[in-house]
């Protein structure tokens, strides 16, 4: 080979090399730029991912809420829309370069039910409501009950209620023989089972101790308490003025619809009218019921009665 042959060659190594070079840096270059265009999809991708994740939030939130359908409609567009413009930027990214998948799983955050709270019920008023009676003029004076009138009778109470209380002095006078006028209600708590509900507003008289509706007894036998029922018609526009007379041998207590409104003792015998004019108040319209118990506590027991009232 000759010199000149030589050169040449050398020159065509270095126009090679140097061409090499040149493509390799610019290869580098390609690579870099690839690299950098690459990360910006990256970054595109997963903010499209987020706007999805939040537009599927909002789809459920629609839902939940029962949105109008129009609205539903929309964020399903938005949804599909994204998720072409994600699946599109995917199959640009070479697999080194995949972005992690964003869940578009919603995170739905139930809001935990308070367990049921039990109200417990007010008890049932104690208090008898106060009849309203209706303006009627020129109401007559009537007698609702005298000595001729049946009522429910009880006489199963005996001498149970004897020296309980200074209402039923002992038997046969040996608590003495006094005098109470007033006297407070009496606790009938010893004779509940025997009397039954006989104070209720509206008394069943189904407890076997009660008859009636029957004469009621003027007399009975020495220190016995006996218990009277009075059913009363208000007709339809009540009663009102109710004035009660009585007489007894020894006591009485009288209650109007199961409220207590009188009570005295005295010695007998019973004299008309020992105790007169005594205001028992008014009653509805209706069925009305006056409760009477009778009192004695030595030798005869007796009674006698006059209730008016104006209808
Ligand atoms: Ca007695
Ligand atoms: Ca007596």
């Amino acid at each position: 080979m000759n010199q000149k042959a030589i050169s040449l060659g050398s020159s065509v190594v270095g126009i090679v090399t140097i061409v090499g070079v040149i493509f390799a840096g610019l290869q580098l270059w390609q690579s870099f730029e690839g690299g950098r265009e690459q990360s910006q999809t990256q970054a595109t991708l997963v903010s499209l991912q987020s706007q999805e994740s939040y537009a599927l939030e909002t789809l459920v939130a629609l839902q939940q809420n029962s949105s109008s359908q129009q609205a539903i409609t929309d964020i399903k567009a938005t949804i599909a829309a994204l998720e072409y413009q994600i699946s599109i930027i995917r199959s640009t990214l070479t697999p080194g370069f995949i972005a992690q998948i964003v869940t578009n799983e919603p995170t739905i955050t139930f809001t935990s039910i308070p367990p049921t709270v039990t109200l417990t019920l007010a008890p049932p008023s104690t208090e008898t409501p106060i009849p309203v009676q209706p303006t009627v003029y020129n109401r007559t004076l009537t007698i609702l009950v005298d000595d001729t009138t049946q009522g429910y009778v009880n006489q199963a109470v005996g001498t149970s209620l004897d020296g309980t209380q200074p209402q039923f002095p002992a038997a046969d006078l040996q608590g003495g023989d006094p005098t109470l006028d007033p006297a407070a209600e009496p606790d009938l708590g010893p004779v509940a089972t025997i009397l039954g509900n006989w104070l209720s507003f509206n008394p069943v008289v189904g407890n076997s101790n009660w008859g009636g509706p029957r004469d009621v007894p003027k007399t009975w036998a020495s220190n016995y308490e006996i218990a009277v029922i009075y059913p009363i018609d208000g007709g339809v526009n009540g009663i009102t003025d109710i004035k009660g007379n009585f007489g007894a041998d020894n006591g009485i207590f009288v209650w109007v619809n199961g409220i207590y409104q009188f009570g005295a003792l005295d010695t007998g015998p019973s004299v008309a009218y020992e105790y007169h004019d005594i205001n028992l108040g008014n009653i509805p319209a209706g069925q009305n019921y006056i409760q009477i118990l009778l009192e004695d506590h030595g030798l005869s027991g007796n009674f006698t009665i006059k209730i008016t009232g104006r209808k």
